[in-house]
C-alpha cells in the first residue's frame, strides 16, 4: 500500500471509531496520524518502518506504528476488518448524505434508534429529527434534500470511476482468443463526465466463451441478463455494463451505433436516408424495395433482408451467415467507423463531438479542428501539496510531474482564508515560494516548477493577499470558496472583480460544481467569459474528475471568441495528476485544439506568457 492508501484507511478507522461513539481523544489520533503519514515521504516510510523508527514521526504512536507497518507490508489490517464488520451497514451508508457526520448520524441512532436511510427519511418526514438537540428544522430539511439528491444521482457515476473499470476489461476482451475487435462505446467513449452505464462492443467468432468470461469477472456482482449474443452485468458500485457481440462486417455499425448519442444517430440516419439508405446497428443498405439475390440464392426485398437480418442479430450467434446479402455492390461494406462517415460524405467525427450539436455539417465540409490530446499537454498549473491540504510533499509532485514527462509544474496551494484547507499565511507562503527557487536552481528535477497560489476571492471580489504578496509569485489562480449562497448578480459581480484584478492569472473552477454531490453556485457564465476575454485572463478546466468545471458546453463558443483554456488536474496527490485525463476528454468535448489551451505550450511559451501578464 502507498501512504496515501494507508491515511485512507487510518482516516476510515478514525470515522469508524467516531460512529462506534468511541473515545474522541482516539478518534483523533487516527486522524491526526493520516495527516502526518501524509507529510512523510513514500521512500522515508519504507526506511522508517525497517528501522522501527515511525514513531519518531511527529503525530504517530506505538499503537498507530504498528496498524501502519501492518498494512504497509501486508495490504490489510485485521484491526480495520474487524472493526467494518462490527458496525451496522446502514450507518455506514448514511455517510453518504452531505452534511451528515458520524456524530449526528451516533445521535440519531442513540435518541431515535435509527439505522439506516430509509428510516432516516421517515423520521425526518415525521419531524422527529428537527427535534432533537443539535438538529433542528434547516439541518432536517438538509437531510432530506441530501437524500434525495443521492436518489437522482445515485443511477450515474463519474467518467474517472467508469473509465477505471472498463479500460482493464476492454484490455481483458481483446485479449481473449475469439475477439478480434473490442471497444467500450457509449458516454463513456464519448468522454461525457458522467456515465449511466457501459457499453462493450466485440467482434468475435464465437460468442460463448465471451460471454463466459464477461460474467465470470470477480468484480461482476450480479448477472442482469444473458442472451445468444449480449449479456448485462452490475459491479458493486451499482454501475452496470452491457456487452454485445457481433460478426466482424458488423462491428463498425454496432460500434458507431452504441457510440451515439441518441441525437448524433438520428442525425445520421437522416442524412443516410437522404441518401436512400437506411443506416442501422448492423449495416447501411439501400431504403428502396428492389430486390436482391441472398447468399441462398433466393430473390428477396432490401427491405425483407434487413428484416431477417434485425431479427437474426436478435436471436441467433452472429456467426450465423443468414443475413447476408448477396448482392455487394448494394450493401455497404465497411470495416471502421472512418469508412461509415465515409460513405454518408463525411470525415471522421471524433466520438467525443458525437452529440447531434452540429458536428456532421462541420464534418460534411471537412472543417473539424484538430483537438487537443493528452499527449500535448507539457505541465499542468493548479495543484496542492502538503502545505494546504494536499497529501503528497512538493517533491513527490515534482517527481510524479517528472515521470509524466511534463516540462513544468505549477504549485498553487490554498491562500490563507481557506483555513479549512489549511491555507498559508503571507510568512508560509514566501518561504514556500523561496522553496520553490531553490528546488529549481538545484536541478534535482529536469521539470521546472512554477510558483503559484489558488487565492481565495474574498465575499466582495478582492483577493486574498495584499499587492506586494501577489507581485512575488509566477501566477495566480482565483477562486470562490466560500459564500456559495450568494445570488447570481452577487456572485458575477464578486467574480469579474476578480478577473479584473490584474494580479490574477486564471480563473479556478467557475461554478464550484461537484458533479452527483452539489449543484455549483449561481453565476453568470457568459458575463464572466466576456470579462476574461476583455481582461487576457485564463479560465481552467479544472479536470478533477468531480469537478469538470468549467463545463465542456461552455467551451467551444468562448474559444472562439478568443478564451484561453488551461486544463488543470486539481492534484492533492501524486497520482491526481493523471486526470487530466478526464479534461482532455471535456476539452475535446467543447472543441479545443492545443491552441486553446496554455498547458500544451512550451516551458519558454510559458514563461514568456507569464512574465508578459505580470508586465
Ligand atoms: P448513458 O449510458 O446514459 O451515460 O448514455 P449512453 O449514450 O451511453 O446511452 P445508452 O447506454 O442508453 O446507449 C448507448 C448508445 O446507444 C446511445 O448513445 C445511442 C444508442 N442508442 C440507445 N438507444 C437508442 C435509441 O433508442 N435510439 C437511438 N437512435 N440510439 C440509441
Ligand atoms: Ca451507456
Ligand atoms: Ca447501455
Ligand atoms: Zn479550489
Amino acid at each position: 500500500m502507498t501512504k496515501n492508501e494507508i491515511a485512507d484507511v487510518l482516516e476510515e478507522i478514525g470515522t469508524l471509531l467516531e460512529l462506534k461513539g468511541e473515545n474522541p481523544f482516539k478518534v483523533r489520533a487516527y486522524h491526526a496520524g493520516a495527516r502526518a503519514l501524509e507529510a512523510v515521504e513514500e521512500d522515508e516510510l519504507s526506511r522508517l518502518i525497517k528501522e522501527e523508527q515511525l514513531e519518531s514521526v511527529k503525530g504517530i504512536g506505538s499503537a498507530l506504528a504498528q496498524k501502519i507497518a501492518e498494512l504497509k507490508t501486508t495490504g490489510r489490517l485485521e484491526f480495520h476488518e474487524k472493526l467494518k464488520a462490527s458496525i451496522e451497514p446502514g450507518l455506514v451508508e448514511m455517510l453518504q448524505i452531505p452534511g451528515l457526520g458520524p456524530k449526528k448520524i451516533r445521535a440519531l441512532h442513540d435518541r431515535l434508534g435509527i439505522t439506516g436511510i430509509a428510516a432516516l427519511t421517515k423520521a425526518c418526514t415525521a419531524g422527529q429529527v428537527a427535534e432533537l438537540d443539535g438538529f433542528g428544522e434547516k439541518t432536517q430539511e438538509k437531510i432530506l434534500a441530501g437524500i434525495k439528491n443521492r436518489e437522482t444521482y445515485g443511477r450515474r457515476h463519474l467518467w474517472w470511476e467508469a473509465w477505471e473499470i472498463a479500460e482493464p476489461m476492454v484490455a481483458g476482451l481483446r485479449a481473449l482468443p475469439e475477439v478480434s475487435q473490442a471497444e467500450a462505446a457509449g458516454s463513456l467513449r464519448r468522454g461525457l463526465e458522467t456515465v449511466g452505464d457501459l457499453d462493450f462492443i466485440v467482434a468475435a467468432e464465437k460468442v460463448a466463451p465471451v460471454v463466459a468470461w464477461f460474467t465470470g469477472l470477480p468484480q461482476v456482482k450480479e448477472v442482469t441478463a444473458r442472451g445468444e449474443t449480449k449479456a448485462s452485468v452490475r459491479f458493486e458500485s451499482g454501475l452496470q455494463a452491457d456487452l454485445r457481440i457481433v460478426p466482424e462486417e458488423q462491428f463498425a455499425f454496432a460500434l458507431h451505433h452504441f457510440t451515439g448519442s441518441k441525437d448524433h444517430n438520428v442525425q445520421m440516419r437522416q442524412r443516410a436516408l437522404a441518401r436512400g439508405l437506411s443506416l442501422s446497428e448492423w449495416g447501411l443498405v439501400p431504403t428502396d424495395d428492389r430486390e436482391l439475390t441472398t447468399a441462398d440464392g433466393e430473390r428477396k426485398t432490401v427491405k425483407a433482408v434487413v428484416a431477417e437480418r434485425s431479427l437474426s442479430s436478435k436471436d441467433q450467434a452472429p456467426t450465423s451467415k443468414s443475413g447476408k446479402a448477396g448482392d455487394k455492390g448494394r450493401v455497404t461494406v465497411v470495416s471502421t467507423e472512418k469508412d461509415l462517415f465515409k460513405a454518408l460524405g463525411l470525415h471522421f467525427i471524433p466520438p467525443e463531438l458525437r452529440e447531434g450539436l452540429g458536428e456532421i455539417e462541420v464534418a460534411e465540409k471537412g472543417e473539424l479542428p484538430r483537438l487537443v490530446e493528452l499527449a500535448d499537454l507539457r505541465g499542468a498549473f493548479h495543484n496542492h501539496t502538503t502545505a494546504s491540504d494536499g497529501r503528497s510533499t512538493l517533491a513527490e509532485m515534482v517527481g510524479a510531474a517528472e515521470a509524466l514527462g511534463w516540462e513544468y509544474f505549477g504549485l498553487a496551494d490554498h491562500s490563507k482564508s481557506s483555513y479549512q484547507a489549511n491555507g498559508l499565511s503571507e510568512e508560509r507562503l514566501l518561504a514556500q515560494v523561496d522553496e520553490i527557487r531553490a528546488l529549481n536552481a538545484s536541478r534535482r528535477f529536469k521539470t521546472h516548477v512554477f510558483a503559484g497560489v489558488e487565492c481565495d476571492i474574498l465575499t466582495d471580489g478582492r483577493l486574498d493577499y495584499e499587492d506586494p504578496v501577489l507581485a512575488k509569485l509566477d501566477y495566480i489562480v482565483a477562486s470562490v470558496h466560500n459564500a456559495f449562497a450568494q445570488d447570481e448578480e452577487k456572485m458575477t459581480a464578486r467574480i469579474i472583480r476578480a478577473v479584473e484584478n490584474p494580479h490574477t492569472t486564471m480563473l479556478g473552477h467557475l461554478t464550484g460544481r461537484l458533479l452527483l454531490r452539489r449543484e455549483g453556485y449561481q453565476v453568470n457564465a457568459t458575463k464572466v467569459i466576456d470579462a476574461a476575454i476583455a481582461n487576457h485572463v485564463i479560465i481552467e478546466l479544472n479536470a478533477s474528475p468531480w469537478r469538470m468545471d468549467m463545463d465542456w458546453r461552455h467551451w467551444r463558443k468562448a474559444a472562439e471568441r478568443g478564451l484561453l483554456c488551461s486544463i488543470n488536474p486539481d492534484a492533492h496527490e501524486t497520482g491526481g495528476l493523471a486526470h487530466v485525463r478526464a479534461g482532455i476528454n471535456a476539452a475535446r468535448k467543447g472543441w479545443l485544439t492545443r491552441e486553446n489551451v496554455l498547458n500544451t505550450r512550451s516551458l519558454a511559451q510559458v514563461t514568456k506568457y507569464l512574465a508578459g501578464r505580470k508586465g
